[in-house]
């Protein structure tokens, strides 16, 4: 069987004004490893962009395509209408835009099925009903029975992410896709990124993560890949994919133990209420060299606002500690929350102020709703949107649009972003 594995390639133009690609997406590469493990089972992996050609699928016998992102959504669907297919192909769909909005997705993409959440035992049980079409009895799959929308049973999250395969088939792309330089912190390394963790039991209103129960690899696992990626691509660093690692204290002093003698540097996201000295410590000895801290607002009404949990005094105690133990901070920043003004950028400019001298790096984000998180909800539901866009419409990439309040809130939004952009761009460049 012949599976064209489909996803839309990512590059980081909001910040570098030309396209520089970002990693691949572990999805699919982990879909790929399993899929062509199975015997008979031929995989190809195709990246699309937004001027894609018409693509000829006719050689395939199924094609799936992976949605990562709301954002590219709409590349998808071009590429699934001017495609062309095999007659009787199958064709399926995953990734998290999926699985926040399923049905969605299953009818406006003619979809024969789509799947929700973790997609590696669905792709294989998908792939046995190709002549069958029935789809009934595989768990976390939406799709079309006598043209009516059924969800099947939800498939049960494994306790921890050793099921899946220790290399992910990077192997199917050009070693430039994922093997970079100039992506660690502010360092040269030879780098990769490797999924080391998948779910985040915190509830900020501005996150569209849809898995609460953290999954782990096992440190054993992880040192395998890591050592594999020494040996045959020569890295010298990595940085940790996740969305948010350090809250198993326990599993991180695990890996960091069993990674320590591999000597790469590393980095790895995290919020500022779960780390403590003695985990900081461990993870600089294990090679850590930057934490980019989910700090988000200096001001403690749009802390509370996001639903974040964290306050101020955290901020700063966090971020001191980390400098002491020699870990360079990189700050995330979000500005425009509903209810942000002029006073509460002021508070952000304030603490990045004080804290300049420890942190070395700072990235800057205009807030969008994105679809599946609760903000996004409140907003559809209540109206909030004021652009004058088409809500359908939404490029949530970025987006310079106002999405929240009335003209003047908008105005004073747009004045103090440009002075925290200035701020930030003084200091840091
Ligand atoms: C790594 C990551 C990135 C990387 C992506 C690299 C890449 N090429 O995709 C970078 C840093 C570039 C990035 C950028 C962005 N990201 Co991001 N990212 C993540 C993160 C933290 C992890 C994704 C991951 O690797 N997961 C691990 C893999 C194994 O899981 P997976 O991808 O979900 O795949 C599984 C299933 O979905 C399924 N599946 C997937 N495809 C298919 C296909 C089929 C056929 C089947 C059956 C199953 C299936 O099976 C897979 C294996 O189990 C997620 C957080 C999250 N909770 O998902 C956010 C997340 C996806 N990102 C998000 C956002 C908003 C963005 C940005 C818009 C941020 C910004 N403002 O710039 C950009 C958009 C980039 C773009 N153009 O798409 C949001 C998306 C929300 C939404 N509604 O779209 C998330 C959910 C973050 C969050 N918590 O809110 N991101
Ligand atoms: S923003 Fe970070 S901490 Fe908050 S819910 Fe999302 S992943 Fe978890």
């Amino acid at each position: 069987m012949k599976i064209a594995i489909v996803y839309p390639e990512v590059y980081d133009i909001a910040r570098f004004g030309k396209k520089r690609k970002e990693f691949p997406p572990f999805g699919v590469l982990y879909l790929a490893t399993v899929v062509s493990a199975q015997n008979g089972m031929e995989v190809k992996v195709f990246s699309v962009e937004s001027d894609q050609e018409i693509l000829d699928f006719t050689k395939f016998d199924v094609v799936a395509f992976s949605i990562p992102s709301s954002v590219t959504y709409d590349i998808i669907k071009c590429v699934r209408f001017n495609s062309a297919y095999a007659k009787d192909a199958l064709i399926i769909a995953g990734g998290v835009h999926v699985t926040i909005f399923p049905e969605q997705t299953l009818r406006d993409l003619k979809m024969h099925a789509v799947c929700i959440g973790n997609g590696e035992d669905a792709i294989l049980e998908l792939l046995c009903e190709k002549e069958t079409r029935q789809f009934s009895h595989v768990k976390g799959v939406c799709c079309l029975v006598d043209g009516n929308t059924i969800f099947t049973e939800k498939r049960p999250l494994k306790k921890n992410l050793d099921h899946l395969p220790v290399i992910p088939a990077r192997h199917l792309l050009p070693d430039p896709d994922f093997i970079m330089t100039n992506r660690l912190s502010n360092t040269n390394l030879k780098m990769t990124h490797v999924m080391i963790c998948q779910g985040c039991p915190f509830s900020c209103n501005f996150c569209a993560s849809q898995q609460k129960q953290m999954q782990y690899r096992s440190e054993w696992h992880i040192r395998q890949e890591l050592q594999h990626l020494k040996d045959s691509h020569g890295i010298e660093g990595f940085a940790v994919v996740g969305d948010n690692f350090l809250v198993n204290k326990r599993k991180v002093r695990k890996i960091c133990e069993s990674i320590s003698s591999l000597n790469l540097k590393w980095s790895t996201l995290s919020r500022v209420d779960t780390v403590d000295y003695d985990s900081l410590e461990i993870m600089h000895d294990a090679g850590c060299i930057e934490i980019k801290f989910g700090v988000e607002s200096g001001s403690e009404l749009i802390l509370k606002a996001m639903g974040k949990g964290i306050s101020v005094n955290q901020i700063y105690n966090t971020i001191k500690m980390t400098h002491s133990v020699g870990i360079k901070v990189k700050a995330f920043i979000i500005h425009g929350y509903p209810g942000e003004n002029m006073e509460t950028t002021q508070e952000t400019i304030a603490i990045l102020d004080n804290l300049s001298d420890m942190i070395e790096r700072v990235s800057l984000f205009r807030f969008v709703p994105l679809p599946g998180s609760r903000v996004y909800d409140q907003a559809k539901e209540n109206r909030l949107l004021v652009t004058g866009n088409n809500w359908n419409n939404c490029h949530i990439y970025h987006n310079p649009n106002h999405w929240w309040g009335d003209k003047d809130d908008f105005a004073v939004i747009e004045e103090s972003y440009q002075q925290l952009d200035k701020f930030i761009f003084e200091k840091w460049g």
